[in-house]
Formats: C-alpha cells, sequence, structure tokens
C-alpha cells in the first residue's frame, strides 16, 4: 500500500509564482506531499521575482514550499528548473548542478516507453513577453492588483452575508485573453519541438493546461499553474502521460482514506 500517495516516475509543475499574491500555496503543498516520484520538473516561473522579492511579499509558507522541494530532493528525487520569465535571474545558474538539483534553459527528457520531450518554460515562444515585454509587465502588475481586489471584494461579500462574485473569474479571462496569443504559443513551441526531433514538448507559461497531439505530429502538455489551475502534468511508471488537477486526485485520496478506514462502509449501511 502506497499510504495514501501517488507515485509517479515524473511529475512536472511550473507558474508556482511562489511569493504573489495569487499563489495557491496551501493547494501546492498538499499536493507535493500526496506524491512520489523519481523526476520533479520545476518548468519556470516558481518563484515570482518581479512581485515577490523587491516588494517584501515573501512569505513562510513560500519558503515552506521550496522546503519540501529540497526534502523531496533530499531523499533521492531527481529535481530539474527551467527557469521562466518570472524566475528569470535564476537564469544565471543555467547548467548547474547543486547535488540532485539540476538547472538548465532546457531538459531533453526520455519516458520510460521512450518518447523524447522537450522540458521548456516557453516564454521565448510568445511574443507579448519577447517583443511586448513592458506590457507584459505591467499586465503582471495589473494582474496582481486585480487579484488582491477580488479578495477584498470576496471578504467584504462574506462579512455582509453574501455569495462569492464572479467579477475575478470574468475579468481576469477578458484580460489574460487579450493579452495572449494562445494558440500561436502552442503551435509555435510544439511545431518548434517536433522540428527538433522531439516527440513532444511539455512546458508551461500561459497558465492553460492541455495535453494533445498536434496536426503535424508532436506532443503538446502544458502543465498549467498553481495560481488558478493546481494542475500538473504526470508521467507514469509505464511512460504513460497524463494531465493531472489537484481537486480530482484530492478527492481520489480522500475517498480511498475513507474505505481504508471503513468509514465509508458505516456510512453506506448508516444511509441504507
Ligand atoms: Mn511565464
Amino acid at each position: 500500500m502506497n499510504h495514501g500517495k501517488r507515485i509517479y516516475r515524473s511529475v512536472f509543475i511550473s507558474d508556482l509564482h511562489l511569493g504573489s499574491a495569487g499563489c495557491k500555496t496551501e493547494q501546492l503543498q498538499a499536493f507535493l506531499h500526496s506524491v512520489e516520484c523519481e523526476y520533479l520538473y520545476l518548468v519556470g516561473d516558481v518563484i515570482d521575482m518581479w512581485v515577490a522579492i523587491k516588494r517584501g511579499k515573501w512569505r513562510q509558507k513560500h519558503t515552506n514550499v521550496v522546503r519540501t522541494i529540497l526534502g523531496k530532493s533530499k531523499y533521492g528525487c531527481q529535481v530539474r528548473y527551467t527557469p521562466g520569465n518570472h524566475d528569470a535571474l535564476v537564469r544565471r545558474l543555467n547548467g548547474s548542478e547543486l547535488g540532485n538539483i539540476a538547472i538548465d534553459h532546457s531538459f531533453s527528457h526520455f519516458t520510460a516507453d521512450g518518447k523524447k520531450l522537450l522540458i521548456v518554460h516557453g516564454d521565448l515562444f510568445d511574443r507579448s513577453v519577447t517583443s511586448l515585454r513592458p506590457i507584459a509587465w505591467v499586465a503582471t502588475w495589473l494582474y496582481e492588483c486585480l487579484t488582491v481586489l477580488t479578495e477584498w471584494i470576496t471578504q467584504y461579500r462574506a462579512q455582509r452575508g453574501l455569495g462569492p462574485s464572479d467579477f475575478s473569474a470574468r475579468v481576469k479571462k477578458k484580460f489574460k485573453h487579450a493579452i495572449q496569443y494562445v494558440t500561436s504559443y502552442e503551435e509555435r513551441i510544439v511545431v518548434d519541438a517536433w522540428n527538433q526531433g522531439y516527440d513532444g514538448v511539455v512546458c508551461g507559461h500561459i497558465h492553460r493546461p492541455r495535453i494533445e497531439r498536434h496536426e503535424y505530429g508532436g506532443l503538446y502538455l502544458n502543465t498549467g499553474d498553481w495560481v488558478e489551475n493546481c494542475t500538473a502534468i504526470v508521467e507514469h511508471i509505464d511512460g504513460k502521460l497524463e494531465l493531472i488537477r489537484w481537486t480530482e486526485l484530492q478527492q481520489q485520496l480522500r475517498e480511498e482514506a475513507l474505505s481504508l478506514s471503513g468509514l465509508g462502509d458505516r456510512h453506506a449501511l448508516s444511509f441504507s
């Protein structure tokens, strides 16, 4: 029995944005504690240096996530970190190996069933970050302010007994859509990987979890993020790749724990 843990060969996560108001630290910790893997890929934007470090927003809970990751590396998990645009300062360490932690611009990963995958954050394929970088920077700040504003609205409504508003989801959706060229991003990155001889690409950056085979060949795997979606790409022991959502995995683990303890059966009896 694996004591409520999921065992994978590899886990790929990105866009944790540690240090920003939006990072879902609790869910991320719970997820990290519930998986065991041989390879843990951190596919960029792990630390949000654009907002975290300069503005004193870093909290103990963010340090704790880093400690959890270091803990995994201590017990034999190979951690591979490809910095993104929000943690671009770490790119100075590209090519370094610190014990079980390797940092580089990109990695080649071979799955258990022999697929060759390119692991890269992906911001270099996003025009809104390369040629329109100042706009992206302002957009990040607006997004951060919006997140804080939403929290205020939620608290205000909760205090008055009102339900949550969908204001944030609506605005964020429009906002992100406006600054991203999502389809062309997906297309550019997967075609580039395919042309380099890879079977597919694992990336992040646009906060849109997805697993798909491109029409010209090539697997497109986007890990999603831990600001909104709380998702990861995992490689099973046999090499099969899957997109998982923390909410669904959490539910499965809860049900398993319940049936193990026998509580599930007693409930079933009492309601029959
Ligand atoms: Mn990014």
